[in-house]
């Protein structure tokens, strides 16, 4: 195992312990990917003692041993959680072992089977965000890789003045994004990417649809890109046009709101603090109520990560977190400006990892 893993390994450990627990089940294939390198999309882990048992199918036979060498591969014919709780039966037939679970996802499908598989000898601990605990602090191998996934996004948002005009619809728009993601070595976009205008832009999670951009609209273009399995994610508003004093008033104000984000955004602080200040910011100019939304969001090997930058959040803001930092306001009838960049806390200093200029584009 080489040294990153097996810290990671060990601090897994010490929290199954921490759990009460003496074996961990994982089905969250993210956890799995952080833990032992698979990333295929079916897949039970058993961390039990120093060994870690990856049961996988057959399709997976060659990619689980060049992923996870250090795992214990099991290619099964079986449902998995069937074939992970005989295991466990078959290890431990009259020792009592108590064995911590995911209840956030494991189905309950899932669970009946894998219970009735293992038998009476095993006492189970539901436990929640085990890992995502530990997730939410980026190694330095970590944030190398996120900033290049921040970086590959950023220079497809710079290109926008390429394929953002008048006359194209939104789902055009979407599809440009995604391929040019895909053509800088993106192995796709983090999420369902949004191009959203016009009044569409007043829906922060709009879908792209065949509406064509016009002039004198805004135009919220979202999204992030999947690098060796980081995502980024990144927002700019545009203005087809020359944009009306009011809209520039308020797209200064979103700025000012991230920055006063940014400005409250270190370790130590409370994550509800980051948020009220962006919040503070939006009241000050009247515009409080069209902020709908969270300030911002942890991310990495999933889109939505600890820690969530919320009003009332009181978790720590650590070194090693990496988060958006995303005000918005949306109005209804009109539409919808937002700014959204990551931020990489360390000791003591912060650090922009999108590269996109911030200013409102007006094309
Ligand atoms: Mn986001």
């Amino acid at each position: 195992m080489s040294v990153l893993s097996q810290n990671r390994f060990k601090q897994v450990q010490e929290a199954t312990a921490a759990s009460g627990a003496d074996a961990l089940v994982l089905t969250h294939l993210p956890n799995i990917f952080y833990l032992s390198g698979f990333s295929g999309s079916n897949a039970i882990l058993l961390a039990l003692g120093d060994v870690i048992h990856l049961f996988t199918d057959g399709r997976y036979t060659i990619q689980a041993h060049e992923e996870a060498p250090q795992a214990r591969v099991h290619i099964v014919r079986t449902p998995l959680a069937e074939t992970c709780g005989e295991f466990l039966r078959s290890r431990f037939p009259r020792r009592r072992l108590r064995v911590a679970f995911e209840a956030a996802s494991l189905n309950v499908a899932e669970w009946a089977r894998l219970k009735k598989a293992a038998g009476h000898g095993i006492e189970w601990k539901a436990t929640t965000e085990l890992i995502e605990r530990i997730r939410e602090v980026k190694s330095a191998e970590e944030l190398e890789v996120m900033r290049l996934s921040a970086k590959l996004a950023s220079e497809v948002i710079a290109e926008a003045s390429d394929f953002v005009r008048p006359g194209i619809a939104e789902l055009e728009v979407a599809a440009e994004i995604d391929y040019r993601l895909r053509r800088k070595g993106a192995s796709g976009p983090s999420f369902e990417t949004i191009v959203a205008s016009g009044p569409r832009s007043a829906l922060p999670h709009a879908r792209p649809t065949e509406k064509q951009l016009q002039k004198n609209e805004l135009v919220v273009l979202d999204l992030g890109a999947i690098l060796r399995h980081y995502c980024s994610d990144l927002t700019r508003t545009v203005f087809l046009g020359r944009a009306p004093a009011r809209i520039r008033g308020w797209y200064k104000a979103v700025e000012q709101a991230q920055e006063a984000a940014h400005g409250a955004l270190r370790a130590g602080v409370t994550a509800g603090s980051v948020d009220r200040a962006a919040r503070r910011l939006l009241n000050q100019h009247g515009l409080g109520a069209y902020f709908v939304h969270g300030t911002g969001h942890g991310l990495g090997i999933e889109i939505h990560e600890r820690p969530r930058v919320g009003r009332s959040q009181k978790q720590e803001i650590r070194a090693g977190n990496v988060v958006t930092l995303e005000p918005g306001i949306y109005v209804e009838g009109v539409g919808g400006i937002r700014i959204e960049d990551e931020v990489a806390v360390h000791a003591g200093r912060t650090e922009v990892l999108t590269t996109a200029p911030r200013g409102l584009l007006e094309l």
